[in-house]
């Protein structure tokens, strides 16, 4: 054989490279997701912790097989007894896919459903509700006024400026609305329900420590609830690539005791 001995080190130095990105990436993954501060965002933070973990261990192990068959099988003619029977084969293509599925199935039904119940389940009846609304470059935040009751909007009436969400005057519930542009107060605590639409494109209403996300779509009212855990100000952004000013459309939310944010919301002017 012709080959120097140099051949089979770089399938071995590939391996470990392969390795140190999988030990890094794990070892990360335990530590380097930003602080949470949402109730349902420790659920989320575990399966995103148990993917990596699973899948980069899976993949290691996939490359250090690989390995093994390249330097055991890889030179050469196939020598006497050194093809692997059928039987073993058929085991060495199902076990890898019978693996997949229970991690992908652990992973579903133990870890990501009591996360998924608790972001699409029943509200808490006490849930604060407000609505926020995406439009080309803003979020537009509508709080229900002293009535607790989001009044009628018509698309036909809104103005950017005079009346941005389109409130209809001859709503009572309408007229103590408040309307504010990228200020979100919710109550530290206390499970949040907001209710998402959009004026133009799709948005992405994204909080990244509350680990929430959900898509606004035009013609077309999604929900989305989680209750803040810390007192505080946090980013509120899109999403969803939705034009040239995309950058720009962020927001705050601000989250406060329920008497700070009686107080905040009793000083605020209704829109119309
Ligand atoms: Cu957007």
């Amino acid at each position: 054989m012709s080959t120097s001995g140099a051949a089979p080190r770089s399938p071995a130095f590939g391996l470990l490279f392969y390795a140190l990105g999988i030990l890094v990436v794990a070892g990360f993954a335990v530590g380097w997701l930003p602080e949470v501060s949402s109730a349902h965002g420790h659920g989320i933070d575990r399966v995103i912790r148990y993917l990596l973990l699973t899948t980069g261990t899976l993949f290691l192990v996939g490359c250090l097989v690989l390995g093994r068959f390249i330097l055991t099988y890889g030179r050469g003619a196939p020598q006497e007894g050194a093809v692997l029977s059928e039987r073993t084969q058929l085991l060495w293509a199902i076990v890898p896919v019978l693996l997949m599925c229970a991690i992908s199935e652990v992973g579903v039904l133990v870890m990501a459903l009591p996360v998924f119940g608790e972001v699409y389940g029943e509200p808490a009846e006490d849930a604060f509700e407000v609505e926020v609304v995406g439009k080309q470059f803003e979020w537009l935040v509508r709080y229900p006024g002293p009535d607790g009751v989001l009044g009628e909007v018509d698309h036909d009436k809104v103005h950017d400026s005079r009346n941005p969400l389109g409130l209809v005057k001859s709503d009572p519930a309408a007229r103590d609305d408040i309307v504010l542009r990228g200020q979100l107060h919710l109550p530290v605590g206390r499970m949040s329900i907001v209710s998402l639409r959009s004026l133009d494109v799709i948005h992405s209403f994204t909080v990244p420590l509350f680990r929430t996300k959900q898509d606004t779509l035009p013609g077309y009212t999604a929900f989305t609830q989680f209750t803040p855990e810390k007192e505080g100000t946090f980013e509120l952004a899109c999403a969803e690539l939705c034009g040239l000013g995309h950058y720009r459309m962020q927001g705050t939310v601000t989250v406060q005791s329920e008497e700070e944010l009686a107080q905040w919301l009793s000083e605020q002017e209704p829109w119309l």
